[in-house]
């Protein structure tokens, strides 16, 4: 994996670049669509690559190692031909789905024994066995197994789990210089920041995973019920000590708002769940602010869904007619907002970028800040 910095903007810390591995190109600042088991909900590949048009998608492997299962992954030839997508993808460690989703869950030194949200069988998950499955689902990016914090959460606790994640991400590093890469490209080993909302832990954090040396660094433990500011105050204390010339990704963030604020303390990779399982709720983002399909006010609205809006969507439908799918429960509604949702956050990203490039990141974000802050 190679990453070029390619500019900075002069009034804020946001930085545009570029990350290339083996399975192409990805521009930053970028947002990944959210497919947790081999596939973004709703969305085809082709529909994926032709309108929606991400350079990564992200996967998870607490759910692909529970179905379809490790071997059929293996034995399809990993993720990428499993599930038709040839460009870059990223899998989560299940450092966080075994917290969020998982039964009876036990954490101990040498891991985590979780009980599957599909059958109520048991597993465990350690930092090794973790990277073996990463290593065979085969993503272009993986990341460390780490413990994500709730919030709030006691400073003790914290100080211990983050001294916990620390140590598992060097059984991380020691254990994949064990394990050769499966399909004969690259995998290149991301590890994530903790530490709560504590300043000092963050920063000893952002201390000691700057120090393993990684081609590129996460951000864990946040977007998990603190608010707003204090996300971005963990943001920016990790950011200034974690190098420059390395992508920095914060995990499970956020709104269109979150993202661009993160943007401009120093952040270059996103995912979040928001767009696409807010779209199945009905819920569309716009650059005008946010909008409640379901709402009786759009019954009668035959404008189509986002006259700004840049996919085929946004055009060749009407508020009304997605108002009356979503009424009527047909999966085309779903549908539709979904690749509403991912076209919106996709230009999100790609017109930051063009700001930050042209000098203007900063104005620009605080105008769509304050129009994005609306409810239509
Ligand atoms: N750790 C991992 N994945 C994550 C998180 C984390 O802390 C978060 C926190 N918002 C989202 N996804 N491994």
């Amino acid at each position: 994996m190679k990453f070029d910095l390619l500019q900075k903007d002069p009034q804020s810390k946001a930085r545009a670049g570029s990350i290339t591995t083996d399975h192409g190109v990805i521009e930053t600042p970028i947002f990944m669509p959210v497919g947790t088991v081999a596939s973004v909900k709703g969305v085809h590949q082709r529909e994926l690559k032709d309108d929606i048009n991400p350079d990564i998608i992200l996967g998870n492997t607490y759910h692909l190692y529970l179905r379809p299962q490790t071997e059929i992954l293996e034995k399809a030839g990993g993720l990428h031909k499993f599930m038709n997508w040839d460009r870059n993808i990223l899998t989560d460690s299940g450092g966080y789905q075994v917290y969020s989703l998982s039964s009876n869950r036990k954490i101990k030194e040498e891991g985590v024994k979780f009980k599957s949200h599909i059958d109520g069988s048991y597993h465990f998950f350690t930092p090794e066995n973790v990277m073996e499955i990463q290593r065979t689902i085969g993503a272009d990016i993986i990341m460390a197994f780490d413990e994500c914090t709730p919030y709030p959460c006691d400073y003790r606790y914290a100080q211990r789990s983050m001294h916990m994640t620390h140590r598992w991400l060097d059984r991380c590093i020691n254990h994949l210089e064990k394990v050769p890469y499966k399909y004969g490209y690259e995998q290149t080993f991301f590890p994530i920041v903790q530490g709560s909302t504590y300043k000092d832990l963050r920063r000893q954090s952002a201390e000691y995973i700057a120090n393993s040396g990684q081609q590129g660094n996460a951000i864990g433990g946040l977007s998990v019920g603190e608010p707003a500011e204090e996300m971005y105050a963990m943001t920016e204390v990790v950011c200034e000590i974690l190098p420059e010339d390395k992508p920095r990704y914060l995990m499970g963030v956020g709104t269109p708002i979150n993202i661009l604020e993160n943007i401009a303390l120093g952040i270059d990779m996103f995912d979040c769940v928001m767009p696409t399982r807010n779209a199945r709720n009905g819920m569309l983002f716009t650059a005008n602010g946010t909008i409640n399909i379901k709402n009786k006010k759009w019954e009668a609205d035959f404008s189509p869904i986002d006259e700004m809006g840049h996919t085929f969507v946004d055009t060749e439908y009407t508020k009304a007619y997605l108002r009356h799918l979503f009424a009527a429960n047909e999966y085309l509604g779903k549908q539709i907002a979904t690749i509403h949702n991912l076209g919106f956050y996709m230009w999100l990203v790609r017109e930051a970028r063009k700001h930050i490039l042209a000098g203007d990141f900063r104005p620009w974000k605080e105008m769509m800040v304050k129009n994005m802050s609306q409810r239509l």
